[in-house]
């Protein structure tokens, strides 16, 4: 009835609600929404003072059926059950109170834990006189509705839960009260009231006289609210669904489709007095509260006018997150990788990473950055910590990493970094390691890097064994309103797809937020999967501290101005409840605001900001004593390469059973042969790189869609056994008994989500090549905010390197628009080089070039020199993300192929690849240079020698676009004195590398000679959909680059 109170005490005022409805916000509640919830007044039952009232098992008002019972059995003993009979004849006859009821020998012995029928039969309402069929399918019927009642709040408790800390709106966007929440509708004795003047009529006698209220219902073994009672009254049967379910916490969790899983959450929530907390834990929350809120208050004063995106309205979020992490270190955790936006990030940062107070102020101070880098504003810096946790006495590793302010962007990066986390230390179930992502309500429901992100949660290759998401939900996303900024009535529905369970918890409410906070930790250390803890709160300022939240929101506002804040409302519980004095409560605020000052002081005589403090992957280690322009060899011994050779082109070694492919057979063969011939396609070269890498002891990883096989299958990695299902085989696996491990996994079909994943996986070690492939290159564009936003940036914001490889399939062969480009224009456009410098040039040129750029682009053409730059990327004392434009017909071309001898000791990758036909014999009269990059060298080449022009024309490979080769450009064209240059590209003038490298062949030439242009006209489009007008464009361009 506690829900009946409170539901009516918010409709009989009849006050204009906020936003009850999506499209009309100014609704009051539909009647008929609440009509329902009173069933008829019952006739007053007399009430019986006979001794057998004292039963323990009889209470209440179960006293006035009694009396009926005994009134009908005095008139006629045979008119009412034979229990009755024998119960009231014992009574009658002096039994001592306990002793005088005793079941009918008809009725089976119950069995354990289960309360007989019979037992029941007494309460049942209605004047019933024997245990007939009627009283059968009666008690049948009641228990089954009590069953669906129970279900029922199992189920939509939560959408009448009372969970906006204001007070003036829902959580799920609708004010309805679900009617399967009303007992009324299980027809006990149902008369539905229609008007609230009725209702309000009624409310005093209905409390009082709920007939049904007071019988007593056994209790199905899907529910735990009676401990270890197995039977209830129907009020009580209430209450306790009410305490658990429609209080200050909503549970979603029904929709889980694990029994075992849905039992353990129940178990969690119902068990009576699960939720008490003692005084001690109350006292830690008002201390984790008071330095939140301090933490917040003490900035505002300091900085009244900086933007830091306070958390007041929901300060509660600090002690909620180091619950969860006393609770999962309690439980083994040891290291926990943290992504969050802006909102309370200065506040995680101080208080639960412990961050050194200073560092935090200090960014508030316009200093000089002491090290390299752009930097980026304070609420979006990343950290790494690693302290005792006071409460467990257990080291603990914090990792909150950097994020741009592209909201939820950062969530599969978190998730990578954790997984790779997790496979270093050999923590295959997520016991050690586990990530926790923070989320805004409008940025959650309305991201879909969120649902891709989900969508790896239980991938073998992908999982980090469980997410703790925690959603600050304050009801609101900059100046819109939850009803304009999504469709599904909690911000939270997303993580459904995943099986999540979902707390929703209110704000104000501290020991419901830790309690579910507790379940969460628990939740994931015991079956590994993701959990949202929703906390229901309010921002008490605009969206930042400058922002003016009237214009838009003003009854929301006008409500949070008269709303005390969390930490007052429950240092007053606590002082009410004699837990703390109020000098206690000012004694904790005082410390903390004194600890701020002090931080304060300090900060204020440091001279310099340092970006190296908010690193949130040291790798340490890795930069000492090496020296930063020394690149180690990438060319392998013979013996390896054969080795490796011969490894990856063999089945299963003592397998003569494993049944392959007989095209793969074929495939393999044919590998066999090219070791035996030394030569490599671009399957084997890359295998070579792979394994030679993996013999090194660097672990490599591979991800993608459809990367086993290779989108064009070319790759095999891993070997299908043809009979028997999932039974595979990995050559690259099974090189050397002491190699790294090769990890190769097809992908979730998502390129932002698992490109961030890979990107994150690949912060961890710097000793790992990690890459990811794009199915063709075109689609890297879904990705396109790692690509900016992290991999192109990322260093220069956060101090934060990545050696990530990006294989972007690319070439203009006739297959449309969107499978042709990996738009190489836009990572050239991004680069960081400056087009009109030329480096000074030295021995150190390449590697000094690449230790400033800010990536690496390029596009091989030979399947040597994409081992070697594979090799590279791990054999600089560095790390910078290669942008790898591949191939796609050249994969199988029979010219695009590489003997060994490009790949042995003393060999390297090439920048550039120069003309070494007949041309280079008597350069004084080579008429022409043509430059290009990538597989149209095999186009020109084949023209030029068809029109026999290799006297005349020399062609030169880029293979490195960016940095761009100055020094072996200026080389090439220095050979060819008297030659005319040109740039010939496949792709359309304003794409492709022409307008990054336009520029820089004027730097490399100091402006001598020009460079002109053949290749496609501007274009809108990557490519024409038609084949004939490709073979035609094509065929221009090649005309055009080998004019003379
Ligand atoms: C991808 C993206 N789009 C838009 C923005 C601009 N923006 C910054 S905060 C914000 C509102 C976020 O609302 P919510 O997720 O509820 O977080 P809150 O600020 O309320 O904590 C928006 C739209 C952004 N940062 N990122
Ligand atoms: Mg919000």
């Amino acid at each position: 009835m506690h829900r009946a109170r409170i539901v009516l005490k918010q409709i009989v005022p009849l006050k204009p609600h906020l936003g009850l409805d999506r499209l009309a916000p100014w609704c009051y509640p539909a009647e008929g929404a609440v009509a329902c919830l009173w069933g008829s007044q019952r006739n007053q039952k007399r009430h019986y003072n006979a001794p057998v009232a004292t039963e323990p098992f009889l209470n209440g008002s179960s006293s006035a059926y009694v009396e009926e019972m005994y009134n009908a059995w005095l008139r006629d003993p045979k008119s009412v059950h034979v229990s009755w009979d024998s119960f009231f004849r014992s009574t009658s006859a002096g039994a001592a109170p306990g002793q005088a009821y005793s079941p009918p020998p008809s009725l089976a012995q119950p069995q354990r834990n289960t309360v007989p029928m019979s037992a029941l039969a007494p309460f049942i309402g209605g004047g019933h006189s024997s245990l007939s069929s009627h009283v059968d399918e009666k008690v049948i019927d009641d228990h089954l509705a009590v069953q669906a009642i129970i279900r029922s709040y199992q189920i939509r408790g939560h959408h009448i839960a009372e969970l906006d800390p204001l007070g003036i709106s829902s959580a799920d966007l609708d004010e309805k009260h679900p009617p399967e929440l009303l007992y009324t509708t299980y027809a006990f004795d149902r008369v539905r009231s229609t008007t609230y003047s009725d209702l309000q009529k009624k409310v005093d006698s209905l409390m009082a006289q709920e007939k049904d209220m007071d019988r007593v219902f056994k209790l199905p073994s899907t529910t735990f609210i009676g401990g270890k009672e197995k039977a209830l009254p129907l009020r009580e049967i209430l209450n306790r669904l009410e305490n658990a379910y429609c209080r200050h916490i909503g549970v979603e969790f029904m929709f889980i489709n694990s029994l075992e899983q849905c039992n353990w959450i129940r178990q969690k929530f119902e068990t009576p007095g699960i939720m008490e907390v003692d005084n001690e834990q109350k006292r830690l929350n008002l201390a984790r509260l008071t330095r939140a809120t301090g933490f917040e208050a003490f900035l505002a004063r300091k900085w009244s006018s900086e933007k830091r995106f306070g958390l007041e309205g929901c300060e509660i979020l600090i002690p909620a997150m180091k619950q969860i992490i006393d609770k999962s270190t309690e439980l083994g955790v040891e290291s926990i990788v943290m992504g969050m936006p802006h909102r309370g990030r200065l506040n995680v940062l101080a208080n639960v990473c412990r961050k050194p107070l200073e560092q935090i102020f200090t960014q508030f101070a316009a200093l000089e950055a002491a090290d390299d880098g752009s930097g980026d504003v304070k609420y979006h810096l990343g950290t790494y910590i690693e302290r005792l946790n006071r409460v467990t006495n257990k080291n603990i590793r914090l990792a909150v990493v950097a994020n741009p302010s592209h909201l939820e962007a950062v969530d599969p990066v978190v998730q990578g970094k954790t997984r790779a986390e997790q496979f270093y230390r050999g923590d295959g179930e997520g016991k050690k390691v586990m990530s926790m992502l923070l989320h805004g309500d409008a940025a959650f429901c309305g991201q879909g890097i969120v649902y891709e992100t989900f969508h790896l949660a239980d991938l073998p290759d992908y999982t980090t064994h469980g997410t703790i998401h925690i959603v600050v939900n304050n009801q609101i996303g900059f100046t819109t309103d939850p009803r304009h900024s999504r469709s599904s009535p909690y911000c939270t529905d997303v993580a459904r797809v995943v099986n999540a369970p979902i707390f929703h918890v209110n704000s104000d409410d501290p020991e419901s937020v830790m309690h579910v906070c507790n379940v969460a930790a628990e939740w994931r250390s015991t079956f590994h999967k993701d959990v949202v803890v929703d906390i229901v709160c309010y921002r008490r300022n605009g969206h930042n501290e400058i922002d003016e939240p009237m214009f838009t929101q003003p009854l929301m506002y006008r409500k949070i101005r008269s709303t005390k804040s969390g930490l007052d409302k429950y240092a007053d519980r606590l002082i009410s409840e004699g837990v703390v004095t109020p000098e206690e409560v000012k004694d904790v605020r005082d410390k903390y605001d004194k600890i701020c000052e002090e931080a304060y002081t300090n900060a204020r005589k440091e001279t310099h900001i340092k970006y190296k403090d908010w690193l949130d992957s040291p790798w340490s280690g890795f930069f000492e004593g090496k020296d930063p322009l020394k690149v180690s060899p990438t060319g392998l011994k013979e013996d390896t390469l054969v080795h490796i050779g011969k490894r990856f082109s063999s089945p299963p070694p003592n397998a003569a059973e494993f049944v392959i492919h007989k095209g793969l057979e074929r495939i393999m063969k044919a590998r066999m042969e090219m070791v035996e011939n030394r030569t490599v396609d671009w399957a084997l070269g890359e295998a070579m790189a792979f394994g030679s890498l993996l013999k090194e002891g660097i672990h490599v990883r591979l991800s993608g869609q459809d990367v086993e096989r290779g989108t064009f299958s070319h790759r095999h990695h891993v070997l299908h056994h043809q009979n028997v299902d999932k039974a595979t085989y990995r050559p690259l696996c099974f090189l050397y008994p002491d190699q790294a491990p090769y990890t190769v996994c097809n992908s979730s079909l998502s390129e932002f989500g698992v490109l961030g994943f890979e990107l994150g996986y690949s912060m961890t070690n710097p000793n790992a090549l990690v890459c990811w492939e794009a199915q063709f290159g075109d689609f890297n564009n879904t990705a396109q905010c790692i690509i900016d936003q992290f991999i192109s940036s990322g260093q220069a914001k956060w101090v934060r390197q990545s050696g990530l490889v990006m294989l972007n399939p690319h070439g203009l062969e006739g297959m449309g628009p969107e499978h042709s480009s990996a738009r190489v224009e836009r990572f050239l456009q991004m680069s960081s080089d400056d087009p009109d410098y030329f480096p000074p040039e030295s021995e150190e040129f390449a590697v000094r070039q690449l230790h400033d750029i800010n990536w690496i682009v390029a596009n091989c053409s030979t399947p040597a020199n994409y081992f070697h730059i594979l090799r590279r990327q791990i054999a600089l004392p560095f790390r910078k993300p290669l942008i790898l434009l591949t191939p796609k017909s050249l994969l199988r071309h029979p010219e695009a192929k590489s003997s060994f001898d490009l790949m042995v000791e003393g060999t390297e990758f090439l920048r550039l690849i120069p003309e070494e036909g007949a041309a280079t014999q008597n350069p004084d009269n080579v008429k022409k240079v043509v430059f290009c990059s990538g597989k149209v060298f095999y186009d020109l080449r084949k023209a030029r020698d068809e029109k026999k022009l290799s006297n005349d024309i020399a062609i030169a490979r880029v293979e490195q676009i960016s940095p761009f080769p100055f020094d072996l450009v200026k080389k090439e064209c220095a050979k060819y004195p008297n030659a005319s240059l040109v740039w010939a590209q496949e792709e359309h003038k304003n794409q492709g590398p022409w307008t990054y490298v336009q520029p820089r062949f004027s730097t490399a030439l100091n402006d001598t000679r020009d460079i002109a242009y053949a290749g496609r006209p501007t274009a809108a489009s990557p490519a024409t959909g038609s084949k004939m007008t490709h073979l035609r464009e094509l065929n221009q361009l090649v005309e055009e680059a080998l004019a003379l």
